[in-house]
């Protein structure tokens, strides 16, 4: 049987509580040694008591006992939980260890649950998800996974292939009974619908990442159009210096805002023009930079001056680069002379400022019904079935039946990947080492 491990998996630093997880075969006995009184402890019952090192109480707190097959990590497990100060639960920690347990590894608790069949790969992966969560969204989308929504529809997927391949060999074992033809055609129907549910599944995955990791939005334009200022509007604070000094702002400035629970990275840039300062020039080409890798750039126009050439210029080369923009016109407090952005704001008075939270929202995607993708990984596996899919469905309609098969067992190890069935260990060990220690 696999050893005893043990770490601190709460975070480092001072808190309220603590909590000491040790699991593993023996993991009740060993606790003896760390908790007093500990007789009998029922499963899942909180016991309040002294934690022990070399035998002498050195804290206050509380115990519990998970029976094998009933705990996270589906071995027996057992929790103290101590003051939240680092020192005492590094004594707890030194307790278990002199005691036999040995330190648990980054992930390992997780990486036991999967390997002992308690969660699929991909709700060991929510669980990282969980813990990374930056916003509502992300939480959500991370406890969907959690409860086993993925996994139960890669599941069903791989049920349904399941079935083709039954009747497959059905058909050629009694081809007397089985009609060769019927057989074929209930392939190809089901195969199509197959083919359309893991397609909007593929196409959830814009929906599911932003959900999941935010949306970037920066925001250019030339010096002085107010976008220091759009920014401190947006994040309700003074994160950037403003000023009516061209070129105040030199760096990338970066803030992370949620708007109805998503996340946003907003990026202020420095103002787009012919610099002598290579500072400025430096800072101008970052912005360049992360434009082309955001979401959405917010263009900004001072409306309070006309209309300028090289503002068509700087918006030429968005449009010549592709990157998906948006003119904002600012300063509406002080009028308009005939910009022409798609909405108008005043980031001084904050009016039209929530026309923009709209537009950066729209950006999110088209919210979706049920399970959402949001892991590279699940996408790549996706599309691998999907092609297998594809494959099969061509075979199906030209081909003897016994050749679908084939790519019907190839989709179904692709889907295989993502609930750790057929995933292979160096992935496994590269998922789990993404993971902190004592989780
Ligand atoms: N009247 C008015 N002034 C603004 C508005 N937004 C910014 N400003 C002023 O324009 C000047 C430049 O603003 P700033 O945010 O630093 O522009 P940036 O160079 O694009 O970052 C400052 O004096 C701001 O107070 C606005 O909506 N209305
Ligand atoms: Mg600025």
């Amino acid at each position: 049987m696999k050893d005893i491990i043990a770490a601190i998996a709460t975070p480092r630093g001072k808190g309220g509580v603590a909590i000491v997880r040790i699991s593993g075969e023996g993991s009740l006995e060993l606790a003896k040694g760390l908790f007093s009184p500990w007789e009998e402890p029922k499963p899942r019952y909180m016991y309040y008591g002294s934690l022990l090192c070399d035998g002498k109480g050195i804290d206050k707190g509380l115990a519990v006992y998970f029976e094998q097959g009933r705990s996270f990590t589906g071995e027996q497990t057992v929790e103290l939980h101590c003051h939240g100060g680092e020192r005492v639960s590094a004594l707890v920690l030194e307790a278990a260890i002199k005691a036999g347990a040995r330190p648990a590894e980054a992930g390992e608790f997780t990486k036991r649950a999967f390997l002992n069949g308690m969660i699929d790969l991909s709700g060991a992966e929510a669980v990282g998800d969980m813990i990374d969560a930056q916003s509502r969204a992300a939480v959500l989308l991370a406890g969907q996974s959690l409860s086993g929504g993925l996994g139960d529809m890669i599941r069903s997927f791989q049920s349904d292939i399941t079935d083709i391949l039954a009747s497959i060999e059905a058909s050629i074992d009694y081809p007397d009974e089985v009609s060769e033809q019927y057989t074929r055609a209930s392939i190809i129907n089901t195969l199509k619908q197959m083919e359309l549910r893991l397609s909007e599944l593929i196409d959830s995955y814009q929906y599911g990442r932003v959900r999941k990791e935010g949306i970037t939005v920066c925001i250019m334009g030339r010096p002085n159009a107010g976008k220091s200022s759009l920014l401190n509007r947006l994040c309700g604070r003074e994160s950037a210096i403003v000023t009516d000094i061209e070129g105040t702002t030199r760096d990338l400035l970066h803030e992370t805002v949620e708007i109805n629970g998503v996340a946003v990275h907003l990026y202020d840039t420095a103002g787009l023009r012919q610099s002598g300062d290579m500072i400025e020039q430096m800072g101008i080409e970052r912005a360049r930079k992360q434009a082309q890798s955001a979401d959405i750039v917010l263009y900004l126009i001072d409306g309070s001056n006309p209309p300028s050439v090289e503002d068509e210029r700087e918006l030429g080369w968005l449009r010549d680069s592709g990157i998906n923009h948006c003119v904002v016109t600012n300063k509406s407090d002080i009028g308009n002379m005939g910009a022409q952005g798609e909405i108008s704001i005043s980031a001084l008075t904050g009016d039209g400022i929530d026309d923009i939270r709209a537009l950066i929202l729209k950006c999110a995607g088209e919210a979706t019904e049920g399970i959402t993708i949001a892991s590279l990984r699940h996408i790549h596996a996706l599309e691998r079935a999907r092609a297998s899919l594809r494959d099969a469905l061509c075979a199906a309609e030209v081909m003897p039946l016994d050749c679908v098969s084939i790519d019907l067992h190839n989709g179904w190890e692709a889907l295989g990947e993502i609930t750790g069935q057929t995933v292979n260990e160096d992935i496994i060990d590269r998922i789990f080492a993404k993971f902190c220690v004592g989780k």
